[in-house]
């Protein structure tokens, strides 16, 4: 509708100073130096990394605000449909290197900093990572978001800004997991403008009345009222303009602290008050796969919900569009079942606020909200006790019933006199107290709802939603497999590699980094030899540069021409660590008893382990224990040191994993089977040429489809097979010695003392010779069998080289870029559109 009209002042000189950084080095530096001096109030002499990277980040961080600008300024313009990622966990890592990567300026801030007598790396590595995040699930959503801007979607992020991100881990010298605080805003945070001026009330607790007139309506009044705060973080796109934006809440009280108790004389009632309101939004929850009903972290999930809408909707109003055509402009993917109160959140917000009737409001929501699945867990999937839900929200449990009644309703209606049914489908789980299964709203709730690989879809349809499907038919159950971000996880932590790939490929890296199937072009160099010698070159550099990390870390030399097996996750007991380091107590007991000329024939291997324990889980902490004491053993023994090491890598973080990630030969991705809903770090070591030892489970079979069975050793029983197993061992249980008396020898080393007092790991132990739950026993015998395979394969050096290509060039699939275009195109409906240059 023609040209709009200049708001204010003389249109020429405001574009005039719109540009931002030139991306010159010479303006780089001068902007540089101007953040010292003004943003950071500094000099050259007193200037050390820390402030330096501070200054490049400021600096860099300006173009980056254009961006976002532009970006946001256009979505509003051209109003298109968007789709807001409502996750409790963005495990982002470092944010610098993926900037520079993304703008296109890495070599300019390079020769920029040196200019100034830095050095690049050295400013990197003075970056904290953000850590708001547990494991898998957070660092998706910190891939997806990359992908949205990388893709130019018009997606938002919604989360919450913890005080305190993911616990750092120590390790005491007996091997006990410590846990202290992260504290990752102390040095300031250049990567998120405070947005004071956008704040929402969010209610707790108070009365809910409903008003009887002939409508569904209800008031909800009294309570505690706390404030939410936004805190926008930039989100740039890999070579495009599109910089999105993930919105971060941060609760505050609502007034400074409550003066009516102040006044009253109760100071300490009144700090109290503030104090809570703050404590909503303090610290992560440092549990993964597991649920544990506690009220501070329901008021998190609805804090952030309530937030999340209100701010959603109020963008939604300023389009002038009548509320039913909410699903027509906005998309809403729930990460797990964490925002599940979104949806009696929208019911309530289109009931009481904006008077519609209840089917009205239950289409509305039925065609707004998406829900993925990430785990198959019984202990995993959240319920929330009744009395609890009436207490703090009240007016969400009326609904939530409203909600049930209905649903069972139509249930009884398809399905007549089939009582189990309802009992079994029910939102509400009978028992004491009674609980609300979040799984089923958000299931029943959502127009979609999706597993994160293939065989975990189909465990999603066939075991915890099998009763959905029946009543509202398969096609609303689907799959989008996981993928992870190429920037961050090829070029960023193996920019050798990357650049081999671009030359050999003669193709720009701003190219096939947004369309991996590109790196199929790799195929036929695994037959040059020349290239071979390359590809092998850059896998030792990296694995010096571990090495390197290592040595100065924890002070120890490792040998750098041995294979490298790597197992970094967090510590859990489907994930079975316990398998691996019960697996090299059993290679240990091998070397052992072979004489010295036999030995020598035997691969040099070092074997790492790194992730974290929730503080609570007593046997994975054991775990952790077992392995760092194992290590001490056996790297101390001369005898067989050369042959076989271990290291447990204190504190596992998103940036210690782009060191460890690069430089593995092999790594182990060996869940029960069924149980590892996809994994994503399978994905990472094989776009860097490590091969995978691991079950046929979550994405590891996918992979194997890609790249071939022959690049992948597979070991372990099936899924089908996991429940008769397990129902043996309830009825039909086996000695272990006479099941696997490998396994048996093993257990009483540990129990004897071999790793010290034997007595400490009993609990541990028991779980294996008793219940094995997770198959241990039953999978032992043909784990080993995998890994002598993996020895055998590493001896011709060749034949290893061309599997670690080939496996990269088949990995195109697994880009997150590829997956979430499935979620905007199959899910959501929302198209791309590019933000004018
Ligand atoms: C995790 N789930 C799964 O355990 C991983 O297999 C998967 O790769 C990631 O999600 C991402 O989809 C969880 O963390 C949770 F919370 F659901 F248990």
């Amino acid at each position: 509708t023609g040209k709009e009209k200049w708001p204010r002042g003389d249109e020429k000189i405001w574009k005039a100073g719109m540009r931002g950084v030139d991306t010159d080095v010479a303006s780089i530096t001068k902007s540089f130096v101007n953040h010292v001096q003004t943003s950071l109030a500094r000099q050259a002499h007193n200037l050390d990394d820390l402030g330096a990277y501070q200054a490049a980040a400021l600096s860099v961080r300006d173009n980056l605000i254009l961006n976002w600008d532009d970006t946001q300024l256009t979505y509003t313009r051209k109003a298109p449909k968007r789709a807001y990622y409502l996750s409790l966990e963005f495990l982002m890592g470092r944010t610098l290197d993926n900037a520079l990567l993304n703008l296109g300026l890495k070599d300019q801030y390079k020769d920029g900093v040196k200019e100034l007598g830095f050095s690049i790396e050295d400013l990197l590595d003075k970056e904290r990572d953000a850590a708001l995040g547990n494991g898998g699930l957070g660092r998706l959503a910190a891939c997806y978001l990359d992908s949205s801007a990388s893709q130019e979607l018009p997606v938002w992020g919604y989360g919450l800004r913890y005080k305190y991100g993911i616990f750092q881990q120590l390790i005491s010298p007996e091997g006990n997991q410590l846990e202290a605080p992260d504290p990752w805003l102390d040095n300031q945070n250049p990567w998120e403008l405070p947005r004071l001026d956008v704040a929402y009330e969010v209610r707790f607790y108070g009365q809910a009345e409903r008003l009887n007139d002939g409508t569904p309506r209800a008031s909800w009044t009294g309570g505690q009222e706390v404030l939410a705060v936004a805190y926008d973080v930039m989100i740039p796109g890999c070579y495009t303009k599109t910089t999105n934006n993930l919105r971060l809440w941060e609760s505050k009280p609502k007034r400074g602290f409550d003066l009516n108790s102040f006044n009253a004389g109760n100071y300490e009632g009144a700090i109290e008050s503030s104090n809570s309101a703050a404590a909503i939004t303090s610290v992560l929850y440092p549990n993964d796969h597991t649920s544990f009903g506690k009220e501070l972290r329901l008021k998190q999930q609805y804090f952030w919900t309530a937030a999340s809408l209100a701010d959603i909707l109020r963008r939604f109003k300023n389009l002038g569009k009548s509320i039913t055509e909410i699903p027509d402009y906005i998309a809403i993917q729930l990460n797990d079942t964490h925002p599940t109160l979104a949806i009696p959140e929208l019911m309530r917000i289109l009931i009481d606020d904006e008077d519609l009737d209840w089917n009205k409001a239950w289409e509305i929501v039925n065609n707004t909200f998406f829900y993925t699945n990430h785990t198959v867990l019984p202990e995993a999937l959240e319920k929330w006790p009744v009395p609890l839900m009436e207490h703090v929200l009240p007016r969400h449990m009326q609904i939530i019933y409203d909600i049930n009644l209905f649903f069972l309703q139509a249930v009884e209606k398809k399905f007549p006199g089939d009582r189990d049914r309802l009992s079994r489908m029910s939102l509400i789980e009978e028992g004491f107290p009674k609980q609300v299964r979040m799984a089923y709203l958000a299931c029943i709730g959502s127009k979609k709802v999706n597993g994160v690989a293939e065989l975990h879809s189909d465990l999603v349809r066939t075991t915890i939603l099998k009763d959905f499907v029946e009543f509202e038919g398969i096609s609303k159950f689907g799959n989008v497999t996981n993928g992870i971000t190429p920037r961050r996880w090829l070029d960023q932590c193996n920019p050798e590699l990357s650049d081999l790939i671009s030359k050999t490929l003669k193709v720009e890296k701003s190219v096939w980094l947004k369309s991996l199937d590109k790196l199929e072009g790799l195929l036929p160099f695994a037959e040059d030899a020349r290239f071979r010698r390359e590809w092998a070159a850059i896998k030792q550099r990296n694995k010096e540069r571990l090495a390197h990390y290592v040595q100065t870390t924890l002070g120890f030399t490792i040998n750098t021409h041995a294979m490298f097996d790597v197992q970094i996750k967090r510590l859990h007991e489907y994930k079975r660590q316990t398998l691996n380091i019960l697996g090299v107590i059993h290679r240990y007991l091998t070397l052992k008893a072979m004489t010295p000329e036999a030995r020598q024939k035997v691969n040099h291997r070092v074997v790492f382990f790194a992730g974290k324990a929730a503080p609570a889980y007593y046997i994975a902490k054991l775990t952790i224990r077992l392995i760092v004491n194992v290590a001490r053993i056996i790297n101390a023994d001369p005898d067989t040191k050369e042959y076989l090491t271990v290291y447990f890598i204190p504190d596992y973080s998103v940036s210690v994993a782009e060191v460890l990630i690069p430089a593995s030969d092999i790594s182990q991705h060996i869940s029960t089977a069924g149980t590892e809903a996809s994994g994503t770090s399978n994905m990472k070591f094989c776009l860097n040429g490590g091969l995978l030892v691991g079950t046929v489970d979550g994405a590891n079979i996918e992979i194997a489809e890609s790249v071939g069975e022959s690049n992948v050793f597979f070991f372990g029983h099936l899924t089908p097979d996991v429940e008769d197993i397990r129902y043996q061992h309830m009825y039909h249980p086996i000695p272990i010695e006479e099941k696997c008396p490998a396994l048996a020898n093993v257990l009483n080393k540990i129990s004897g003392g071999m790793f010290g007092d034997g007595g400490v790991y009993e609990p541990l132990l028991k779980t294996i010779r008793q219940v094995d739950y997770y198959l241990i026993a039953d999978d032992f015998d043909s784990y080993i069998a995998a890994l002598a395979m993996v020895d055998e394969a590493y001896l011709d050096k060749t034949e290893w080289i061309k599997k670690s290509i080939k496996t990269v060039a088949k990995m195109g699939k697994f880009s997150s870029d590829r997956a979430i275009l499935e979620y905007a195109e199959s899910y959501w409906n929302v198209e791309a559109i590019s933000v004018a240059k």
